[in-house]
């Protein structure tokens, strides 16, 4: 595999280019006529615009990036997170054109892609779930109401086209029941153009634990051990780390080896993240993202494993370098997402960053396309950087980002430094274990 096409922007396509700098493969970088002063952009071997500044016309645009490999002569394409990573259109398009997509089959994405399906999927797999309609759910009033009753109220309705928190409603008794149903149900279809709708058990006050997998699609997968994401606000995750406090090494490789199964049973190749809410001391599936994720970084300081490697590495059809007795978890890793924001009111800020200074030392890490000189467009998310450190003890990896964020420096845009400052300050995130409602009520939202 030597030339990849990187259909992304950011700090995720600079993240990419390194690995295939690393991996002697030369890059093709693609980009909007707002991105030409991408950092990436200017590293790549190549780079072609490919549209205007609006994602629906260059990052979104499927024959651009389809034209943009064939005059470059690409071998494959890294599609990153977000934009058309899990678009299963897409993914089948890049390998019908003859070109490797660097991720799973395009009928993976569609099995993941419906919660339905994919939670069917997953039980089978012998992974656990909450409990639910295991199915959808019918115009069948009665069915509906004698479901919900037998999961015990609150339960949730959710959208099989959703996930990520789109299209879902919290009942909380039989009287809101159907008139809940047929809401969601509308709501769904309009926006995803699929009105199928499941039910849950609503669980109140879980967090948000994930498992990293890796599997190679030829009968081999690993477990990378699982992150806390449950530090967000309106489904935007905010800090994420590794191990998640609390977690023992009984119960990770417990719920991790029911992942690494079922990725074999599936067929799943390539990285991926089973989503689990945890409650009492219990795992409960809810979706699987089949991309490299924002905070895989925290998973690769707790492991040594580079995660976006393996990714090509699988790509090109080599089976996974490492089985599971080699991956042994060490240290504490945490990661605050870094975004061009006004730190009260969460309103973007984009502009031209003056000065930048970046923070460093033992077990800092910082994954950022920024420099001086910089403009953040608007056209785009938020996120400019994702700082990340280390320890051997969770103490010590906060220490070092208590440090890290006051050495870090971007002057000219507002950014959401100072609101990290106030997370690693608070002696509930120190203690460790907050839930997914813990920041929203910190902050005087909900
Ligand atoms: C839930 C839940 C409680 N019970 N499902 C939101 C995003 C989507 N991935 C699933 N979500 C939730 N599903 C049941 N049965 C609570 C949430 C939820 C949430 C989950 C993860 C991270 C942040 C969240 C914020 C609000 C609600």
């Amino acid at each position: 595999m030597d030339k990849v096409l990187i259909a992304n922007r950011g700090e995720i396509a600079l993240r990419i280019l390194r690995a295939c700098k690393e991996l002697g493969i030369k890059t093709v970088a693609v980009h909007s006529t707002a991105d030409r002063n991408l950092k990436h952009v200017l590293l790549a071997d190549e780079s072609i615009c490919i549209g205007g500044a609006s994602a629906t016309e260059s990052y979104l645009n499927i024959p651009r990036i389809i034209a943009a490999a064939e005059v470059t002569n690409a071998i494959a394409i890294h599609p990153g997170y977000g934009f058309l990573a899990e678009n299963a259109e897409f993914a089948d398009a890049v390998e019908k054109s003859g070109f490797i997509f660097i991720g799973p089959k395009a009928d993976t994405i569609n099995l993941m892609g419906d919660k339905v399906s994919a939670i069917n999927a997953m039980k089978k797999a012998g992974v656990p779930c909450v409990p639910g309609s295991d199915g959808p759910l019918t115009a069948d009033e009665e069915r509906n109401k004698a479901i919900a009753k037998r999961i015990g109220y609150p339960i949730i309705v959710k959208a099989a086209g959703g996930g990520g928190g789109r299209g879902m409603r919290v009942v909380r008794s039989e009287a809101e029941l159907v008139k809940s149903i047929e809401t969601t149900k509308a709501e769904a279809g309009a926006a995803f153009g699929n009105d199928v709708v499941y039910m849950e058990k609503f669980l109140e006050n879980p967090r948000h634990v994930e498992i990293q997998v890796l599997a190679d699609g030829q009968g081999n997968a690993i477990h990378l051990g699982e992150r806390d994401c449950s530090m967000q606000r309106r489904h935007q995750k905010v800090v994420e780390e590794a191990p998640a406090p609390g977690i023992s090494e009984q119960m990770r490789n417990k719920i991790g080896d029911r992942c690494r199964k079922a990725c074999i049973e599936i067929g799943y190749r390539g990285a991926g993240t089973f989503e689990f809410l945890y409650e009492n001391g219990e795992f409960y599936f809810i979706e699987m993202n089949t991309r490299i994720q924002v905070e895989h970084p925290v998973s690769e300081m707790i492991t040594g494993v580079d995660l976006v490697k393996e990714q090509l590495r699988i790509a090109a059809g080599q089976p996974l370098s490492i089985d599971q007795s080699q991956i042994q978890i060490r240290g504490h890793a945490i990661e605050c997402r870094i975004n061009a924001e006004d730190p009260n009111n969460f309103i973007p800020s984009p502009g031209k960053i003056n000065m930048f200074h970046s923070p460093g030392g033992l077990g800092v890490r910082w994954d950022s396309h920024i420099y001086a000189g910089y403009t953040v467009p608007p056209y785009y998310d938020s996120m400019i950087g994702k700082l990340i450190t280390y320890g051997e003890s969770r103490d010590e990896a906060i220490a070092r980002m208590r440090h890290a964020l006051d050495e870090l420096v971007v002057d000219g845009i507002k950014t959401n430094v100072p609101l990290q400052q106030r997370i690693m300050a608070d002696e509930n995130f120190y203690a460790g274990g907050t839930n997914i409602h813990y920041l929203e009520k910190k902050l005087g939202l909900s």
